[in-house]
């Protein structure tokens, strides 16, 4: 039977192109997820959600389509990339359907989530080399104009019912994906002290530091640099209920207690320039905070009462309400104001822990 008009296949070259803006739009929308922590950036989320379950459509129709090269044809290097290619994003769509039906995964440090993060850069990796061999732009006459719109408008719309069935078959079957928070972390041992994941990043497993030998150096673009012994920080009585939220996947809310950042910057008076304050730890991982946002910011000596584990950075870690956790860093020994941005911080916390 022949197809209404509008349910006719668009020209290979538009789902190409479609492809292409819905990888880089879910790309670029899963990495600025990981630095969103704030319910106003809860968009990201749910537009990232929303592009993938559009570009699953799309790789629908385009292995339906070329399913017939890989079984028919020869075996090319350009095939086996595509194939490659294929792999790769089926399984980036899979694995971030199922962390969102609640399924885990154990690769030793990493979890399901990681795996979803690396399917996704694989993909981006291998579309580069896959358009230098394949890439047609759309031409002007492979559009049907508002027929070709309007269809793409309906595959929004059906991806956005999609999205809330979604939600509500979650909270039905009760899955553990039901009670995830809009960054689509999952709870772990709230309000229990130190009992939470202790969760390091690529090399960071420094050994345990000696509170007698360390100190907390404050020091950069300030009038009166200053040091601070174990006992005087852990005397600090500033308190703040906040929540660590890791990028793998899991969160973790609870009472810390130690020296806010605004009273140890008002101990170092800043100059009039300062505008970044660098948290620094033993092991050389950095992170750094806009000035203005420090005010929420804590030295943490203790959690719920207790005293730091060093797993979880003892003697002393930050405290960044809002940040996701890769920000909070642990084993911190110094605090330093700047004027600028420390640009190699993006890098530094990679190899930290490499040396
Ligand atoms: N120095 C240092 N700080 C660090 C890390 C690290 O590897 N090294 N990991 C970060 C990451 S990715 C997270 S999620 C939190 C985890 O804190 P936790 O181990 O106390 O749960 O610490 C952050 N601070
Ligand atoms: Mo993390």
């Amino acid at each position: 039977m022949e197809r209404p008009p509008w349910l006719a296949e668009p020209h290979p070259r538009v789902v190409d192109g479609a492809l292409l803006a819905g990888v880089a739009f879910v790309l670029a929308t899963g990495v600025v997820s990981l630095y969103s922590g704030r319910p106003s950036r809860a968009w990201v989320f749910v537009t990232h959600g929303l592009g993938g379950l559009v570009l699953a459509a799309l790789v629908a129709l385009k292995l339906r389509r070329v399913r017939r090269r890989v079984t028919g044809g020869a075996w090319t290097a350009v095939v086996a990339l595509s194939v490659l290619l294929a792999v790769a994003t089926v399984g980036a769509l899979a694995s971030g359907v199922a962390w969102v039906f609640g399924a885990s995964l154990d690769l030793g440090p990493w979890g399901l989530l990681n795996l979803h993060v690396g399917l996704g850069l694989a993909v981006a990796a291998l579309l580069v080399v896959h358009l230098r061999f394949r890439f047609r732009l759309p031409e002007r006459g492979d559009f049907e104009g508002r027929r070709s719109a309007l269809r793409f408008g309906a595959l929004v719309l059906a991806g956005a019912a999609v999205y809330r069935a979604q939600g509500v078959a979650n909270a039905a079957l009760e899955t553990a994906g039901s009670d995830r928070r809009f960054t689509g972390s999952r709870e772990e041992g709230s309000d229990d002290g130190n009992a939470f994941p202790v969760t390091s990043w690529v090399a960071d497993r420094p050994e345990p530091v000696d509170a007698d030998a360390w100190t907390l150096t404050v020091d950069g673009a300030v009038a009166a640099p200053a040091e601070f012994d174990y006992a005087t920080v852990a005397g600090g009585d500033d308190e703040t209920r906040a929540l660590l939220d890791c990028t793998s996947g899991w969160y973790s809310e609870h009472d810390w207690r130690g020296v806010a950042v605004a009273s140890l910057l008002e101990a170092v008076a800043p100059d009039d320039g300062a505008a970044w304050v660098s948290f620094r730890s033993v092991t050389g991982y950095r992170w750094s905070l806009p000035i203005e946002e420090v005010r929420e910011a804590l030295l943490a000596t203790h959690v719920d009462g207790e005293r730091l584990t060093h797993g979880h950075g003892f003697p002393l870690r930050l405290v960044a309400p809002g940040r996701r956790g890769f920000q909070w860093v642990k084993w911190v020994e110094e605090v330093r104001v700047t004027r600028r941005r420390d640009r190699g911080e993006r890098l530094a916390i990679f190899v930290s822990g490499f040396s």
